[in-house]
C-alpha cells in the first residue's frame, strides 16, 4: 500500500513539477511517455506511435489469448488422443493475407515519415555544426561573424556564477554553461561531427537524433515552434563520461536572437547573461498577466 502511495505522490509531483516549468523541457520524474512535441516533427513521430499502437496491443492480446486457450483447451492431459488436422486453408490464407495488410498499413506511414525526417520543408535560415568531444559538444554558428564555442555540463559549483540556482528550470546532469541559441520558427540545419569517438546528437522534444561521426559530416534539422529551453544528451556510449555531456538548446524570438548573437561573437558569457535577463523579464511579465 505504501508503495503505491510512494508512487501516486511521485507521479503527483512530476506532473505539477512540469506545470512549473513549462518553458522548458526536460525529461521528467516517472516519465513514461515522449516529452512534449516542440517540432511538428516530433509530433508526427508521436502520431506515428501512437498508431502502431492500435496494432501492436491487439496483436499482442490475440496472441496472448491464443496461446492461453491451447495451453488450458489442449493440454495432453485434456486430450489423451490428439487431432490428426493437417492443415485448414480458409486459416492459412487469413493468416498469411491478414499480417501483409497490417505490415502496409504500418510501411506506409512509417515511409512517409522517414522521408519527411530527410526532407526539410523549407530552406534553412541557420546553419549550426555540432562537433561531439569526450565529453562535451563545441558549437560553431555557419554565419559570416565567425561564432564557436564549447558547452559542457554545469559543475554545481559554477551555477551561482551563471545565474542557474533554480534547479527547475535547470536540472542537475542536463544543464550546460553555455546554451546552443537559436530563433523560434526558424529552420535550424544541423551539421553533426565527431572529434573523437562516436557521439549522437539527440534532442527528443524536437524530435531530431543523428550520430556524430568522427570523419564524417551528418545533417539535421529542425524548427522548433516553442520558445524555451530544452534538453537532450549524447546518445552513444562514448566513454565514462557519456552521461555527462547533456544537449541545451534556448530558443528565443528572432530579436533576442540578433541581440544575443552580435553581442556573442565578441562576449559570449556577456551576452547569455543579457539573454537569460531579458528572458526572465518577460516571463515575470506573463505571470503577472496572468
Ligand atoms: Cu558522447
Amino acid at each position: 500500500m505504501r508503495v503505491i502511495r510512494n508512487i501516486l505522490a511521485r507521479v503527483g509531483g512530476a506532473a505539477a513539477g512540469f506545470a512549473v516549468t513549462s518553458a522548458m523541457a526536460a525529461p521528467q520524474p516517472w516519465e513514461w511517455t515522449f516529452q512534449p512535441a516542440a517540432t511538428d516533427m516530433m509530433r508526427q513521430i508521436t502520431w506515428f506511435q501512437d498508431y502502431t499502437l492500435w496494432f501492436i496491443i491487439p496483436i499482442t492480446v490475440l496472441v496472448m489469448v491464443l496461446l492461453g486457450y491451447c495451453i488450458f483447451r489442449f493440454n495432453a492431459k485434456r486430450n489423451p488422443v490428439p487431432s490428426q488436422t493437417t492443415h485448414n486453408t480458409l486459416i492459412e490464407v487469413i493468416w498469411t493475407v491478414l499480417p501483409v495488410v497490417v505490415l502496409l498499413f504500418i510501411a506506409i506511414p512509417s515511409f512517409q515519415l522517414l522521408t519527411a525526417q530527410y526532407n526539410p520543408k523549407d530552406e534553412p535560415k541557420l546553419t549550426v555544426k555540432a562537433t561531439g568531444n569526450q565529453w562535451n559538444w563545441d558549437y560553431e554558428y555557419e554565419t559570416k561573424d565567425q561564432l564557436s564555442f564549447n558547452s559542457a555540463i554545469l559543475a554545481d559549483s559554477d551555477r551561482a556564477k551563471l545565474g542557474k540556482e533554480d534547479r527547475t528550470e535547470y536540472p542537475r546532469l542536463l544543464t550546460v554553461d553555455h546554451e546552443l541559441v537559436v530563433p523560434v520558427n526558424t529552420m535550424v540545419r544541423v551539421l553533426v561531427t565527431g572529434a573523437d569517438v562516436i557521439h549522437s546528437f539527440a534532442m527528443p522534444p524536437f524530435g531530431i537524433k543523428v550520430d556524430a561521426v568522427p570523419g564524417r559530416i551528418n545533417e539535421t534539422w529542425f524548427k522548433a515552434e516553442k520558445e524555451g529551453i530544452f534538453y537532450g544528451q549524447c546518445s552513444e556510449l562514448c566513454g565514462k563520461d557519456h552521461a555527462f555531456m547533456p544537449i541545451a538548446i534556448r530558443v528565443v524570438t528572432q530579436e533576442q536572437y540578433d541581440n544575443w548573437y552580435k553581442m556573442a561573437v565578441t562576449d559570449l558569457p556577456g551576452a547569455n547573461k543579457a539573454l537569460m535577463a531579458e528572458v526572465d523579464h518577460n516571463k515575470t511579465k506573463v505571470a503577472a498577466a496572468d
